[in-house]
């Protein structure tokens, strides 16, 4: 385990030239989102294959959207943390999130990869075209101007994330000097891979236990929102 002084330490020792900061659901848990696998988070209430799945979505729409709508009000009425805020201040880095919450953006960093899409993104079950919807649906399940059905634009278990999306988080992480690891359990395939293309530094940031305490160089076992702003300060002064 790592403390926070000595993983500010390992960063002083780097030729610093590029960031990758790769986020779960822990990175918006001090924001009032629930993640899915700690002690209180969603999957311990409801079940994936009701919710997540496109079997889900085609059994019962009205259901899976409900779920939706009551996590869509969640992260409208949240706001970005201490982490997200430092993380924005990272300019040329670029963050690789599995969250669908946005908050990266709302936090203002620049360049952003969503790899499991965005809660408040829409896609038309026909057409395929995609919009943004962040107000409320006056009826469930919304339908498009076509008729056909409305889903999230999220990817759901079973679902491919875009190849184009994964080439590009992967050639950014083969070729980053520094990549931090951020409140991820790293179970979910194939997001959690990407992590073992880096040949820098990487920071895993997280109070529990995940598989990446073995694959990352370092481990922080801090939250996100007291480790990530004085790491953010450190690199800075390194890029200057
Ligand atoms: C903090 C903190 C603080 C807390 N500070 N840290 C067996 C059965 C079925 C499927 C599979 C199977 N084996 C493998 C699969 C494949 C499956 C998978 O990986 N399943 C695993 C669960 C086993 N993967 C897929 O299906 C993917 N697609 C795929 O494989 O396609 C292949 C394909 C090929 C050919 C044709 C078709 C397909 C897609 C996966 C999509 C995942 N989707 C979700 C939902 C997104 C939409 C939504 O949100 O509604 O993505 S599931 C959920 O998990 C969500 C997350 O992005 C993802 C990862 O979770 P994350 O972010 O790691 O959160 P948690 O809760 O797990 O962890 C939080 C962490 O934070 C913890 O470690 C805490 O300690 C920490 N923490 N507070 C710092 N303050």
């Amino acid at each position: 385990m790592t403390s926070i002084d000595e993983a500010i330490a390992a960063i002083r020792n780097l030729a610093l030239e590029r960031v990758v900061v790769y986020t779960g659901a822990g990175v918006s848990a001090e924001s009032g989102i629930p993640t899915f696998r700690d002690a209180d988070g969603l999957w311990r209430t409801f079940r994936a294959e009701d919710l997540a799945t496109p079997e889900a979505f085609a059994r019962d729409p009205a259901l899976v959207w409900e779920w939706y709508e009551w996590r869509r009000k969640l992260i409208r009425e949240a706001k970005p943390n201490a982490a997200h805020d430092a993380i924005a201040r990272l300019h040329d880095a670029l963050v690789i999130t599995q969250n669908i919450d946005g908050l990266h953006a709302r936090a203002g960093s620049e360049h952003v990869t969503e790899l499991h899409g965005n809660i408040f993104r829409v896609c038309c079950t026909r057409e395929g075209t995609t919009s943004t919807r962040r107000d409320a649906f006056p009826e469930l399940p919304p339908r498009c101007s076509c008729g056909a059905l409305l889903r999230p634009d999220v990817v759901w278990f079973g679902e491919r994330i875009p190849m184009e999306t994964i080439e590009r988080s992967v050639h950014a992480i083969e070729r980053t000097s520094l990549l931090l690891v951020i409140g991820t359990s790293g179970i979910v395939y194939p997001a959690s891979s990407l992590v073992h293309f880096c040949h820098g530094l990487s920071i895993e940031i997280n109070p529990d236990m995940t598989p990446f305490r073995s694959s990352c160089d370092l481990v922080v076992a801090e939250k996100a929102g007291t480790a990530i702003p004085p790491i953010v300060d450190a690199i800075l002064e390194q890029l200057r």
